[in-house]
């Protein structure tokens, strides 16, 4: 086994941060895709708690949950594009805009492809979540500095976001999602076009139109 692995499913928004952070850091890995209908060993023994996807081996020890693989990513290899800022405050942001995007954008994401009504409520609620990631935007830089939340680089919080830059049209051109709109999320809209543009993102995102069949496959609904 290499030294870096990734247990990995190339659909999954959790797995993306893991394999992107690995590449903005130019870290040498192997990846090992992963059968979650049919756990490997491997899988399970190293990540017995959960038995989840991703899991990072780093000299043989894993490390599980995708926030806390890009957190040790970060510490382990600090010199190479650090994620996150140096100021204790900004770092405080950026946990806790990573906590809001997996509890309320992903959530209401996941319930609208599991609505039975048409979702138009939770789409709602939706939108209103991605208007304050905008003021978060807003409120921790200027646009002049670059379209990311890092500005002109990525930063953690660039990570934890970019996989909704595939799933949310993928879920839109799929199952009918209405995104919030340009007008409504201006620098969201541009965060989203640069991570398109991004050389390591490219690398670490699967294309949009692969990433619709496997929801056409796994969570259209019927
Ligand atoms: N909170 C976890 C979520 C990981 C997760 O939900 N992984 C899914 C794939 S997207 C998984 O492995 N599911 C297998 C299962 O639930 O049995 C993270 O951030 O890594």
């Amino acid at each position: 086994m290499a030294s870096v692995t990734l247990l990995t499913v190339w659909a999954s928004p959790f797995s993306m941060r893991a394999k992107l952070a690995l590449l903005l850091k130019g870290i040498e890995h192997e990846d090992l895709p992963q059968d979650l209908g049919n756990k490997s060993k491997l899988l399970l023994e190293s990540n017995p708690v959960h038995k989840k996807i991703p899991v990072l081996i780093h000299k043989g020890k894993p490390v599980s949950e995708s926030v806390i693989i890009v957190h040790y990513i970060d510490e382990v290899w600090p010199e190479t594009s650090p994620l996150l800022p140096q100021d204790a405050f900004l770092r405080a942001k950026h946990r806790f805009w990573t906590d809001f995007i997996d509890k309320k954008i992903f959530d209401s994401l996941a319930q609208f492809m599991r609505s039975s009504d048409g979702g138009a409520a939770v789409n709602e609620e939706f939108i209103q979540n991605c208007m304050l990631l905008e003021g978060a935007l807003a409120e921790l830089g200027s646009e002049e500095d670059g379209p990311f939340f890092g500005g002109a680089s990525m930063s953690f919080l660039d990570v934890m976001l970019a996989p909704y830059s595939v799933l949310i049209p993928g879920v839109e051109q799929v199952m009918g999602l209405k995104p919030a709109s340009p007008e409504q999320c201006p620098r969201l809209h541009k965060l989203f076009g640069a991570v398109a543009e991004h050389p390591s993102a490219k690398a670490a995102l699967p294309q949009i139109e692969k990433l619709k069949e496997f929801i056409q496959a796994h969570f259209a609904r019927k």
